[in-house]
């Protein structure tokens, strides 16, 4: 049949149209599937880590992608570790100075601020200084110990040096601090046993919340955790436990209300060794009839849990709510005489100006801090570094940057 030259143009552009569009059809799968590759993806994720966002073109993404890989392969997995250990050391830092705020503007070292920013230090200014030591929530032993560290070890050129003396106060709070203990790592030595974390402290303390954030924080180091709700005298506590241990996904053993506490402590730590758990903490009361009481109730529940297991508990914390100051001291004296106190906790550190009672506890006790609680939410529990505490609570006295702040 014989084409005419119309129809002829016609058929030419159909067929390139047609061409047109599986060409078009094939690059749009060759993209998609492009995308979906792994190593695709994975540059695509590394640019954007490096904050590489504002480009939308592909091969500049790409580029950018490839570039932060091989980087990456040179400086290694060490040097990637390394950055995120600084940056998260950073980030304690940042949230232990944002804790300590209130003591550094209202508390005892927000008034040695001012007395260091004279120019000065004369035989006035030393009065005054020890005016702030002995009226501050560090107790009178520290105030002494501080006063005597700046009084006898600095000379008279020294003391002239406001810089000089504010390193002072800043050493021997780091050794008052500093107490030797070996780490708690909430194994024990004995093969197919649990741990066994026995919590005190009055009531309101902090002791409940400060379990659940350590439950939560073992749970995450891949531990089997089992609380045991000891405080059987009020029903509101075991319910608390219970609320902390779903949220924290750890087992509560909890007995009938106003049950023998030691009995609850008992079956817990029994339980804890048939289920091959790795840790038992015990809540314990803040509160009974009076303070013989509450303490003859501890000893008992101390000597019960060398009964259920011959050894432990393998550590006892006195959890210490820090915006009580001095009382907090006072209370660390009262449980120590009658338990074998072998850490503290000290919580509420965020909001209170009276965070200079670490320095007091510390003294006073020579037992290790262990934690710190700076919140209410489940990561606020962080381990207490006398070095990190002592910049942060002392930083708005440094005079000379950044070196100083950090010693
Ligand atoms: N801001 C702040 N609040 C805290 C911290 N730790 C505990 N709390 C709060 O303090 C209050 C008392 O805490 P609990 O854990 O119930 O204290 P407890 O020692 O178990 O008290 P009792 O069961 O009555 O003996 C609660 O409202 C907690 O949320 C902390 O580090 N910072
Ligand atoms: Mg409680």
């Amino acid at each position: 049949m014989p084409v005419s030259g119309d129809q002829l143009i016609t058929l030419l552009i159909a067929l390139a149209a047609t061409a047109l569009v599986v060409l078009g059809i094939r690059r749009a799968s060759n993209r998609s599937s492009n995308k979906l590759k792994p190593s695709d993806s994975g540059k695509r994720l590394s640019s954007r880590s490096s904050g590489d966002d504002s480009s939308g073109d592909d091969s500049s993404d790409e580029s950018s992608g490839n570039k932060s890989e091989n980087d990456s392969q040179k400086s290694g997995a060490s040097a990637t570790k390394e950055g995120h250990e600084e940056s998260s050391e950073d980030n304690e830092q940042d949230l232990l100075d944002a804790s300590l705020s209130k003591t550094r503007s209202l508390g005892f070292v927000g008034r040695l601020g001012k007395l260091f920013s004279r120019k000065k230090i004369d035989d006035a200014l030393l009065e005054e200084l020890e005016e702030v030591l002995f009226t501050a929530d560090i107790g009178p032993k520290t105030a002494n110990r501080l006063l005597g560290a700046i009084k006898e070890g600095l000379s008279k050129d020294d003391l002239e040096d406001p810089q000089v003396v504010w390193k002072m106060l800043k050493d021997e709070s780091i050794d008052i601090l500093t107490i030797e203990s070996e780490e708690v790592t909430f194994d024990n030595p004995v093969e197919g046993e649990p741990f066994v974390l026995l919590v005190l402290g009055v009531n309101g303390a902090g002791k409940t919340t400060t379990i659940g954030k350590l439950a939560a924080k073992l749970k995450a180091e891949g531990k089997k955790v089992l609380l045991a709700a000891g405080d059987t005298f009020r029903a509101a506590a075991v319910e608390q436990l219970e609320v902390w241990a779903e949220r924290a996904d750890a087992t509560i053993v909890r007995g009938k209300d106003g049950q023998d506490p030691s009995s609850v402590i008992f079956d817990a730590i029994r339980q804890g060794k048939e289920g091959g758990y790795d840790v038992v903490i015990a809540d314990t009361a803040g509160r009974l009839h009076t303070k013989t009481e509450l303490m003859d109730e501890l000893k008992k529940v101390g000597r019960v849990c060398d009964k259920a297991l011959p050894g432990c508990p393998h550590e006892t914390w006195l959890v210490l709510d820090s915006t009580t100051g001095q009382n907090a001291i006072a209370q660390a004296v009262h449980f120590k005489a009658a338990m074998n106190v072998t850490g503290i906790v000290l919580t509420k550190l965020d909001g209170t100006a009276k965070g200079g009672v670490v320095l007091g506890i510390s003294e006073e006790m020579k037992v290790p801090i262990r934690f710190i609680g700076i919140g209410e939410q489940v990561d606020d529990l962080r381990p207490f570094s006398p070095e990190t505490f002592v910049a942060a609570l002392y930083q708005s006295g440094d005079l000379s940057g950044d070196e100083a702040q950090r010693q």
